[in-house]
């Protein structure tokens, strides 16, 4: 089995103009300290032309984006595969086997949330489905999440499986961003999430990506997820 490298060239991440998919790669890149990727946008303009070249398997494995193309290496595609990558590359992933796993879970879980939180966004009936999500769903699932927290091996409060994010973490960060918009107080009940949402955000890399104008204003490509829907 080849080693894993050891550094990154050049970075191009091809997505639409927004968060979505991209925003947790994004996240995780910008804590490293990487914010020299080239974004490769698909937007309105050119939305035909990437329709027609998509099925061409060696630039679109999986005829879906977010795809990331590195220099001198892979064609990265499936989001929690990009993540894994350079979670790898770059530090992110847990010592131990066991921590390991809780991560796997994690994704998996995360993945889910991910998912009703899209589908509600997406809706036509979004009003009610971004209300049931922020108010029954979701508060289910970071319920989960404050459990993880309390059994965190880290400082209690801080990271999920060790004393810097894991790769699902920095889609939690993009869920959660996008909860707090539709509801604030969405982590009044989660003490330790709270916590490490903060954590999150006041991460050297995180901190200055939020304050540099970089990332996309628009969370998914519809503007129901950009409003305030219940407390
Ligand atoms: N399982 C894939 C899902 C990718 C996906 O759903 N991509 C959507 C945007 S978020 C897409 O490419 N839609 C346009 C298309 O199918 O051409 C992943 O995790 O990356």
């Amino acid at each position: 089995m080849s080693p894993a490298p050891t550094s990154l060239g050049k970075i191009a991440i091809e997505y639409f103009g927004i968060g979505g998919r991209a925003q947790p790669v994004y996240f995780l890149l910008e804590d490293a300290g990487i914010s020299s990727y080239e974004k490769v946008e698909v937007n309105s303009t050119n939305r035909e032309d990437y329709n027609g070249r998509k099925f061409d398997f060696a630039k679109y494995p999986f005829n879906q984006l977010p795809v990331v193309r590195l220099e001198g290496g892979p064609c990265l595609a499936q989001q929690d595969a990009i993540l894994r990558y350079f979670s790898r590359v770059l530090g992110y992933t847990p010592t131990s086997f066991e921590d390991e796993t809780i991560v796997d879970m994690l994704a998996c879980s995360v993945e889910d949330l991910n998912r009703a939180y899209t589908a509600s966004v997406y809706s036509d009936d979004h009003i009610n489905q971004l209300t049931a999500l922020c108010q029954i769903t979701a508060p289910k699932i970071l319920a989960q999440y404050e459990y993880l927290l309390s059994q965190s091996k880290g400082p209690k409060g801080t990271f999920i499986a060790s004393e810097k994010p894991s790769f699902p973490e920095f889609t939690l960060l993009h869920i959660v961003s996008g909860l707090l918009i539709l509801s604030p107080s969405t982590l009044k009940a989660f003490p330790l999430l709270s916590t490490w949402y903060e954590k999150m955000i006041s991460r050297a890399g995180i901190a200055s990506y939020l304050a540099s104008g970089r990332k996309p204003t628009m969370l998914n490509g519809s503007a129901n997820g950009q409003n305030k829907v219940c407390e």
